[in-house]
């Protein structure tokens, strides 16, 4: 059985690919100055034309696409296809605002479902498998992306959408799955219900989880490993640009492949907007060259990760992003310090927490605060106020090491901070309400 579910395409050379790229950019930059207006005018603005785009090589030309500009276009402004040939949206929840609509004709969900069919079969999926998708249906793209991948590979689906825990964990075990797709933080928590209810991993079949959609760390991943008894592995993607599947985890675990026959990454600098090269930390953008409703040209993602072409021991020739760093805008900058919230989950599990916690930050007579609230271990809990008063310094104290701040520690008991069944939320910025 073939690991590849395009052996062609994810071995491709690195020529091969660049000719490939190169002919879809052309076409596509064309097929979107003809059809959206609004991209027109930005490049009109530039002064670059189709013309100007004879290869990969000329990318940098183009004018790059933020989530502001989305907002200025919704809902149709961006759409490059009639609505006639368009078949369904997809969106995000817009809790903050900015609501992002994506729109797709029927090929563009076949080259979707096609990237989460390889990062299914990266994973070692085949027919055999039962799949078990607990990412959210509906709206959000986790759900039916990862659902129209598991149907081409031919597992067996289980449509589960999130939530209702118990009931995932009795499917689980009734029908044996294999694959278990959700976000990390609720693996998490399914790991965790699943040894409340007295099982261990003895009594489930999975082998192997697909866990995107928020910020994980390496410490996270072994956690989930352990209480799953699987392998874990990363999987990325965003609204815009179709939804999971645009970078996937093989064997190696070492960072994700990135689609690059779809979609065309770069690293630029967040405050400049220069390209940098590979091996260098910046924000990613994406330039998805296949799909047709909704092709966004050089789309600022606000993910900061690296790209490497390291020859990967799994035989893709694919690029490979590393798990993003964060947010450029969920990075928090406290006095003057920038934080990252996976920066306090990798202390929280290296001292031996567990990844539950909460960070509030507030600026108290002008001076940022930061408090993060840590949930224990029933066998952490102790009676002795004076041990759990240590116990939070010296885990004040690691987090001033890697962080270069001093937060204060709060000490929860287990189970009081509230578990995530999609993505978690960890920080609660309050400076913004003052502001
Ligand atoms: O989260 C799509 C998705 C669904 C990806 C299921 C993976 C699995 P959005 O809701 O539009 O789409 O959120 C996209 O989530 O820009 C990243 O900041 C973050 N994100 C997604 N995957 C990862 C990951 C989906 N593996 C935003 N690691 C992106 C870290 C991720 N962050």
């Amino acid at each position: 059985m073939s690991n590849y579910w395009n052996e062609e395409i994810e071995c491709m050379s690195y020529e091969d690919m660049r000719k490939l790229q190169s002919e879809r950019l052309v076409a596509q930059v064309k097929h979107v100055y003809e059809n959206v207006p609004y991209y027109k005018n930005l490049m009109d603005e530039k002064g670059v034309t189709p013309d100007d785009i004879q290869s990969v090589d000329d990318l940098h030309k183009l004018p790059f696409l933020t989530k502001a500009d989305l907002r200025d276009a919704y809902p149709y402004g961006l759409l490059a296809k009639p609505l006639s040939e368009c078949v369904r949206i997809q969106s995000t929840s817009g809790t903050t605002g900015k609501r992002v609509v994506a729109f797709y004709t029927q090929n563009d969900i076949e080259l979707w479902e096609n990237c989460c069919a390889r990062a299914i079969v990266a994973v070692g999926g085949t027919k055999e498998d039962v799949c078990q998708v607990c990412y959210g249906y509906g709206l959000f793209t986790g759900g039916p992306g990862l659902n129209g991948g598991s149907h081409k590979v031919g597992c067996l689906t289980l449509p589960m959408s999130s939530g209702n825990t118990e009931r995932q964990i009795q499917f689980m075990t009734d029908l044996g799955s294999t694959i278990l797709c959700c976000t990390p933080s609720y693996a998490a928590y399914i790991g965790e219900t699943l040894h409340e209810m007295g099982y261990t991993t003895d009594d489930i079949k999975l082998k192997a989880g697909i866990f995107g959609a928020e910020p994980w760390t390496e410490e996270m991943r072994h956690e989930i490993e352990k209480s799953l008894g699987i392998k874990a592995y990363d999987i990325y993607g965003l609204t815009e640009t179709s939804g999971p599947g645009v970078a996937f985890e093989c064997s190696e675990q070492t960072g994700m492949h990135i689609n690059e026959d779809n979609f065309i990454p770069e690293i630029i600098n967040p405050d400049t907007g220069e390209v940098l090269p590979d091996g260098e930390v910046g924000e990613l953008v994406f330039t998805s060259i296949t799909k047709e409703a909704f092709p966004l040209l050089r789309y600022r993602t606000r993910d900061l990760c690296v790209l490497s072409r390291k020859k990967c021991s799994c035989g893709r020739t694919l690029i490979k992003m590393s798990k993003p760093m964060g947010r450029s805008d969920d990075m928090m900058i406290i006095r003057g310090v920038n934080v990252f919230p996976s920066q306090i989950e990798t202390v929280l599990i290296e001292q031996g927490y567990t990844p539950n916690y909460l960070i509030e930050v507030d600026r108290v007579n002008n001076t940022d605060t930061i408090d993060v609230n840590v949930e224990m271990n029933p066998e952490q809990l102790s009676d002795k106020v004076k041990d759990m008063q240590q116990q939070e310094r010296a885990l004040a104290e690691a987090m001033k090491t890697m962080l270069g701040i001093n937060p204060k520690v709060h000490l929860v008991p287990p189970k009081s901070i509230t578990r995530s069944e999609g993505k978690a939320v960890r920080v609660i910025d309050r400076r913004k309400l003052h502001d």
